[in-house]
């Protein structure tokens, strides 16, 4: 195409446009779009079957209020994005945020929020077992100011548990109990998953946050300086409308790590303990299979020593992948890689670990303190450089 042709070429694109769509004015009675006052924020994994209730149901109570949903899905296999995109394509107060290889509720809750820019959200399973009909009462407590948070609320009068059983039931009040040491005492239900916040108090604590878990409401409350003002609205927790729970036998430990995160988390780095620990039960690892080859006589020292460290390695690796990286977990052939890159890692530490404490033998230090001194070394080298190399975050 010569010059004179392009230009032509760009004008007969833009002059229409401009012509007919930037100076045409809108039409009288055409649909409007309002920025929202209102965000909803919903994590999804697998939720495809409850999209469409949800948002009916959001459009019946809210009417009168200027909304929008945003869904966060992590890749779910059943098509929920998807799903969301289709609804959304009808209704431009339905968004998605799709994210691709990684799981979390409360890091897709807080990306969910800073994909949006009204200045109240609320977040809300997909689910509807949260009462969608208490959002404009949450809204109107925030509206007059007062109030920088309203937590939806089983265990306040007119809330209520729903069908949980006895087993459940008992695990929530001792996690609402435990909760309590990063929390202030009188919000009764801080392990609710179904509040509504201004932007102005989430903003000043984002940066706060663990995001670890699922718990995003306790991180909030135990992410600022300031206390949250907060209000409870009572629901009766429904059951769910399609689909099933993903929360697993994994959430304690994800509890776990966010409160001692709160608790500690600003001398150490709660995923560092977490790594230790499993590299402390690859101790015991390691003198299992050792025991088992060595001293069984079917095999020397450094051949049953050499078995030993590789079902450490491989059960460092395993462990630290389910649970510690839980929301980077490796997959497949990644999972494969990932060994490599750990047992190199590893082998490296083992390296420093003997170089440094036999430095400080050396150097007089007692055979303990030399010990102590090489594990240390190399547990923080093993963090570091395998929580950027194998599981790409940074320490
Ligand atoms: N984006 C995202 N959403 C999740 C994840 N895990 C759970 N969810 C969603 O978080 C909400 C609460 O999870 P749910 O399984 O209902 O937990 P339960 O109510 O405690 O049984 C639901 O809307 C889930 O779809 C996750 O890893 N990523
Ligand atoms: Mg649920």
């Amino acid at each position: 195409m010569k010059m004179t042709e392009a230009v032509r070429f760009t004008e007969a694109i833009t002059e229409p446009f401009l012509a007919d769509d930037l100076t045409r004015p809108a039409p009288p009675d055409g649909p409007t779009i309002k920025a929202a006052e209102l965000s909803v924020v919903v994590p999804t994994f697998k939720e495809a079957a409850n999209v469409a209730e949800l948002v009916r149901r959001l459009d019946i109570t809210l009417r009168g209020v200027d909304w929008e949903v945003v869904f966060v899905d992590d890749d779910s296999p059943d098509g929920t994005a998807e799903l969301v995109r289709s609804v959304a394509a009808r209704d431009p107060r339905v968004r998605v945020v799709h994210r691709i290889a990684r799981r979390g509720l409360s890091s897709a809750c807080v990306e969910g929020v800073l994909a949006t820019s009204a200045p109240y959200v609320a977040i809300m399973d997909a689910d509807l077992q949260h009462d969608e009909s208490i959002l404009p009462n949450m809204l109107s407590a925030l509206r007059t100011g007062e109030f920088d948070i309203a937590v939806g609320s089983r265990y306040v009068e007119g809330g209520g548990i729903g069908d949980w059983d006895d087993k459940r039931a008992s695990i929530s009040r001792l996690a609402t109990r435990l909760s309590h040491l990063v929390v202030p005492h009188d919000l009764r239900d801080p392990m609710s998953g179904f509040f509504m916040v201004t932007r102005r108090a989430f903003m000043e604590r984002v940066r706060n946050l663990s995001s670890l878990g699922f718990k995003i409401l306790m991180d909030l409350f135990a992410s600022g300086k300031a206390p949250l003002r907060f209000v409870e609205v009572p629901f009766r927790f429904r059951s769910r409308f399609a689909g099933e729970s993903k929360l697993d036998g994994h959430v304690a430990w994800d509890f776990g790590m966010l409160l001692l995160d709160k608790l500690v988390g600003r001398w150490i780095p709660v995923r560092f303990i977490s790594f230790g620990m499993i590299g402390a039960a690859g101790v015991f690892v390691h003198m299992a299979i050792l025991a088992a080859l060595y001293k069984s006589g079917q095999a020397n020292f450094a051949v049953g020593q050499a078995f030993a460290t590789m079902g450490a390695m491989v059960f460092n690796f395993t462990v630290n992948n389910l649970l510690t990286y839980r929301d980077a977990k490796l997959r497949g052939m990644k999972m494969l890689k990932g060994l490599m890159t750990f047992s190199l890692v590893c082998s490296v530490g083992a390296i420093a670990n003997v170089g440094i404490a036999q430095y400080l033998f050396e150097h007089r230090q007692g055979w303990i303190p030399a010990a102590i001194g090489g594990i240390l070394v190399g547990a923080v080298w093993n963090f570091a450089t395998s929580s950027f190399y194998t599981w790409g975050k940074r320490a």
